[in-house]
């Protein structure tokens, strides 16, 4: 069994997570019920609503709709996250493209250590999500240790605002974000959160993502955070777009790898680095695996894993709402965005 100091060396880029936990490490979580204690005030005070789908609670913490058991993963993230130079974050608003980004991004990060059309890449036996940490879930169940405990360069997954990870994260470390078309991301929450709620209502969804109340909205909020930091911080923040991603997928790792510092070679290019890449976390490819088509995404979370693997398109809001409907969400997104020139087409 390797150990974690034998498991990578920084220009080899991440490992991935599970394989870590397996590694055989004795860190104990923190006792849940204490942690949950802390802040029960604090969460007894915030403003609350229903998930969409009736079964989480939602709190109102620094402008975000949260759910309750992330406040004190917020509060937690924000005292005590330690940012190494070479971290990489990918955020997103849920159903936005976390998975593939996810994956794009361990991809291009331990292509040195796992070249991507190697039989044995991580990729092919683990769920882009089991091979990043998702901070609020480690931070909400006392497993700030086996953070600490990963080999540089540590690569995570957030879904929290930028104004929640600030000023821990930013611009400790470099941060990928990548956004939806808020119309697709609301078709999508729904199939999603449907699968823990059959008899789900389209147009609850849709007014939660309207109103803001969706869980870590509202959606144009968190992406506007997100956006003025890679302005700001261009060199800190990449923005990324799921349609754009869509559209052409090769020039954006290209990009990725840029921005990461680690451009790809003329004998990558010479080798088809990148099309192997974009082949490798392709939605068809990661679809038909048989580990994005068995088990749950978390003991916690008792959604089949076929759930991250829908449609993987854009515009599939056409069949989902009125034309009234699509203007409507569009109208309110718009307003919100005036003078940033973001689109989503
Ligand atoms: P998460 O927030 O739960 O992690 P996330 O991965 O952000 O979910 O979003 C899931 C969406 O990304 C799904 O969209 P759909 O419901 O409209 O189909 C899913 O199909 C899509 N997706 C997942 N992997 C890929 C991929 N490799 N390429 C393109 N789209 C993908």
């Amino acid at each position: 069994m390797p150990t974690l100091s034998s498991m990578a060396t920084p220009e080899q880029g991440p490992v991935p997570f599970v394989d870590t936990l397996l590694a055989g490490t004795n860190l104990v979580p923190s006792p849940r019920q204490q942690r949950e204690e802390e802040h029960a005030d604090l969460v007894a005070t915030l403003p609350s609503a229903l998930e969409a789908n009736g079964l989480k609670k939602l709190c109102l913490y620094q402008g975000f709709w949260i759910r309750d058991i992330h406040v004190p993963a917020a509060i937690a993230l924000q005292r005590r996250f330690e940012p190494r130079p070479d971290d990489v974050i990918v955020a997103s608003f849920p159903k936005s493209g976390t998975t593939w980004l996810n994956a794009l991004t361990f991809a291009t990060m331990a292509r040195r250590a796992y070249p991507p059309a190697g039989a044995d890449h991580p990729l092919r036996r683990l769920n882009p999500h089991q091979c990043l940490p998702f901070l609020e879930g480690l931070f909400q169940g006392g497993r700030e240790a086996e953070l600490e405990a990963l080999p540089s360069p540590r690569l995570m997954n957030t879904h929290m605002p930028l104004p929640i990870m600030v000023p821990s994260a930013v611009p400790g470390c470099r941060v990928v974000y990548v956004c939806r078309d808020p119309k697709d991301m609301a078709v999508s929450a729904w199939h999603f959160l449907r699968r823990l709620r059959p008899d789900l209502d389209f147009a609850v969804v849709f007014e939660s993502v309207c109103d803001g109340t969706m869980a870590f909205g509202p959606v144009w909020d968190h992406v506007l955070g997100y956006w003025r930091a890679s302005m700001a911080m261009p060199d800190k923040v990449l923005f990324l777009r799921y349609e754009e991603l869509l559209r052409d997928p090769a020039e954006k790792v290209r990009k990725l790898a840029r921005f990461l510092g680690t451009p790809f070679s003329a004998a990558e290019d010479e080798a088809g680095t990148v099309d192997d890449i974009v082949q490798l976390c392709s939605f068809e490819h990661l679809k038909g695996l048989e580990a994005n088509k068995t088990g749950c995404l978390d003991p916690l979370l008792p959604v089949p894993r076929d759930a991250l693997f829908r449609n993987g398109a854009s515009g599939d809001w056409v069949n989902h709402m009125t034309p009234e409907m699509a203007s409507r969400l569009d109208k309110i997104v718009a307003d919100k965005m005036r003078g940033t020139g973001i689109t989503f087409q």
